[in-house]
This record gives structure tokens, C-alpha cells and sequence, in this order.
């Protein structure tokens, strides 16, 4: 595979309903969207890196700097067998993985289409329909978490994760669990508490959560594990968990029991691979976790989530509880049965609408 020419542009998309965790409140997304020629071919991916450096350090800027200025002479004129051989080829650069899984996942996309088949197929997915649940972000009242939790039921998802932060966290969970006793729930604190709130943690405990996710800092591992051996519900980890070396550590010290991965957090195919067959050899399940993407992001998501080891309910969600309308055609839509059905087109299998990705346009940079 040669690259010949790589697309930098910035979209803006307004949240259909505004979006807020531990870290912040969001009402509009400014994503980076690259596509790579390849030996003809156009491939597709989506940096998830978010304005400001508040759930990981990277930023659109920042993401944007590194493709423009260090990713792209790194590839250029470079003959590769393959996009499995991408990651090892930007291993000089550190960290930025945001950035790296942008164009990583974009030349997948190429090569899966060069050849003609199904991006999931040609990851060795053996899924055809994924397991779906819900992300529901801190909301101003109880009735209106639980006004949303109905719905969310309703459309068949799986599986409901609300966001929680001090002071808005065992008040929601306890009437979420007095009103639907029975459903698969589970929160997630994106790094707000320390190791010593681990006592008010344990109050969670009461209300029978699959996992907590990521409750304390975005990097330490250690305090995990001191948490965890506290803790009789799994923690699972999203933040902390940049690299296989990482998810190693994460599993052998016994900071966690499930792990959550997300092809920008690791920087692509190759490291979310190498994590996923890690963690199935240790028995850890994965799920696939979501950044509010665009579909193009989305519908990577859905391909990851095929592999064997997804086996819980992830954060990939139709298109339309984010957007009002979508990059993609067709739309990511759910079943009654709260799945995903695997799209059967080559590469990512829906198709970007240059005309909408124009439109929503705010940069746009070409590199050749
Ligand atoms: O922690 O999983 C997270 C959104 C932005 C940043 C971090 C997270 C999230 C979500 C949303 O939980 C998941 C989704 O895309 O639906
Ligand atoms: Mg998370």
C-alpha cells in the first residue's frame, strides 16, 4: 500500500440533547475526520479527541498538529504490506494516540475496501449483530434520568450506564434501581473520586451495578487496585488504559475486572486487537466504549465490536441520539432487540456523504 494524499477537515455537529459528565457539559462536537488515499482508494476514520484536554489530553488542535506535522512525513512515500503495519510504522512518535487511530483506522478501511470485503470480516470479527447499551449523561433531575432510562428501555437497548460525579451519584442509582429493578446497570465517574471517598463508593454496592467504570484518576493504576480490593463490583477501566503494557499492568495488579476499549484511547486497530486477545486470555471481558462519535467513528465502533471478546453490551448507539442527522448513509439504527446489525459493504460499510461533511466543514487541509 502506498498513501498518497491525506484530508484533514474539521465538522461541527450540534448534540441533539446536550451531553455532560464529571468533567463537563457538551452541547456541540468538533470532531477531526481524515481520509487517506491509498493506491486509489479513499478510507475513512475520526479522531475522537475532544475540544479541551479534559477526558484524555489530547485535543482537535493537537490532533490536527501531530497528522499535519509528524504523522504525515512519517508515512509519506512509505511502501507498506498493510494497515496492521501502520501502528508499528508511528511508533516514533509518543502518546497522541487520537491522532494515530484517526488515520490508522482510515487506512483499514482502505485496505478492507481494496480487497473488497467487510472491515469487520477483515479484523477477523465473528459477530454479525452487536450487543447495544446506552451512555446517559448527568441530568438536572431525577425525574428527567428517569424519563430518559424509559425511553432509552423502550428502544431495546441492553444495558443503561449513567454518568455520576460527588454529589450526583447514590440519589440517582437508588431510584434508577427502585424504579427498574431488574435491568443491567452501571455507572461511570470519569476520574471523579479519590481512593479515600472509596467508602462512599462501597454505598453503590447496595444496588447490584454490573461495573463501575473509571472512578478515580485518569492514569492511576495503583489506586484502582487498592479500590478494587475494597470493592466486590468489577471496576472497569476506560481512562487509564492507554496501551497494551497498560491493559497488562491494569490486569495483573488487579485494578479491574472489565475492561473497556476505545480504538482512539489505544491509537487503532492494532493495539485495540492486542489488548482485546490479552484480555481474553485473562478471562477479562471488553466492551466497546463511544466518544459521542460522527458516524464515521460509529461505524468503526461496529466493526471493533465484533471480535469474540465483546461479549458485553458497548457504548455504540444509533446515529440518532446524538445527531439529527448524520454523515453517513445509511444511518447506524438499532433493533427492537437493542443490537446493531453488521453492515455486509466493504470496508466500514456505510457510506461518508461528502456532501453533508462539506457542509458541516470548518477547516479543511489537504496533504500530498
Ligand atoms: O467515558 O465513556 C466515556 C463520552 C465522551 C467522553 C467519554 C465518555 C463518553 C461516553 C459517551 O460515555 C459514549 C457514547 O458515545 O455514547
Ligand atoms: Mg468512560
Amino acid at each position: 500500500m502506498k498513501l498518497q494524499k491525506i484530508t484533514l477537515r474539521e465538522i461541527r455537529m450540534p448534540l441533539a440533547t446536550p451531553f455532560e459528565t464529571s468533567f463537563g457539559r457538551l452541547t456541540d462536537r468538533r470532531m477531526l475526520i481524515v481520509e487517506a488515499l491509498a493506491d486509489g482508494i479513499s478510507g475513512w476514520g475520526e479522531s475522537v479527541a475532544g475540544e479541551g484536554p479534559f477526558y484524555a489530553p489530547e485535543t482537535v488542535e493537537t490532533a490536527w498538529l501531530i497528522l499535519r506535522d509528524f504523522i504525515w512525513p512519517l508515512l509519506k512515500d512509505r511502501e507498506f504490506a498493510s494497515a496492521a503495519e501502520v501502528w508499528e510504522m508511528l511508533a516514533p512518535i509518543r502518546g497522541h494516540n487520537m491522532a494515530k487511530g484517526a488515520i490508522e483506522a482510515a487506512l483499514w478501511d482502505a485496505e478492507a475496501k481494496q480487497i473488497g470485503v467487510p472491515l469487520w470480516k477483515f479484523l477477523g470479527g465473528m459477530r454479525t449483530e452487536i450487543p447495544c447499551g446506552v451512555s446517559i449523561g448527568i441530568k438536572e433531575t431525577l425525574d428527567e434520568l428517569v424519563g430518559t432510562v424509559e425511553r432509552e428501555l423502550s428502544a431495546g437497548y441492553q444495558r443503561i450506564k449513567i454518568k455520576i460525579k460527588p454529589g450526583k451519584d447514590i440519589e440517582p442509582v437508588e431510584r434508577l434501581r427502585q424504579t427498574f429493578p431488574r435491568i443491567r446497570l452501571m455507572v461511570d465517574a470519569n476520574s471523579a473520586y479519590r481512593l479515600q471517598d472509596w467508602p462512599h463508593l462501597k454505598r453503590l454496592e447496595a444496588y447490584y451495578l454490573m461495573m463501575i467504570e473509571q472512578p478515580l484518576g485518569w492514569d492511576d493504576l495503583y489506586s484502582h487496585v487498592e479500590l478494587q480490593r475494597k470493592l466486590e463490583t468489577p471496576i472497569c477501566l476506560d481512562e487509564c488504559i492507554h496501551s497494551e503494557e497498560h491493559a497488562r499492568a491494569a490486569i495483573e495488579l488487579g485494578a479491574c475486572r472489565i475492561i473497556n476499549i476505545k480504538l482512539g484511547r489505544v491509537g487503532g486497530y492494532t493495539p485495540a486487537r492486542c489488548i482485546h486477545d490479552l484480555c481474553k486470555s485473562r478471562q477479562i471481558p471488553v466492551w466497546c466504549g463511544g466518544m459521542l462519535e460522527s458516524g464515521i467513528g460509529r461505524a468503526h465502533n461496529i466493526a471493533l465490536s465484533t471480535l469474540e471478546n465483546f461479549s458485553l453490551p458497548g457504548d455504540v448507539t444509533a446515529s440518532r441520539r446524538y445527531w439529527t442527522e448524520d454523515v453517513i448513509e445509511p444511518e447506524v439504527e438499532v433493533t427492537p432487540q437493542g443490537t446493531i446489525r453488521v453492515p455486509e459493504g466493504p470496508g466500514i460499510g456505510y457510506l461518508p456523504r461528502l456532501d453533508r461533511i462539506e457542509e458541516l466543514t470548518t477547516r479543511k487541509e489537504i496533504l500530498t
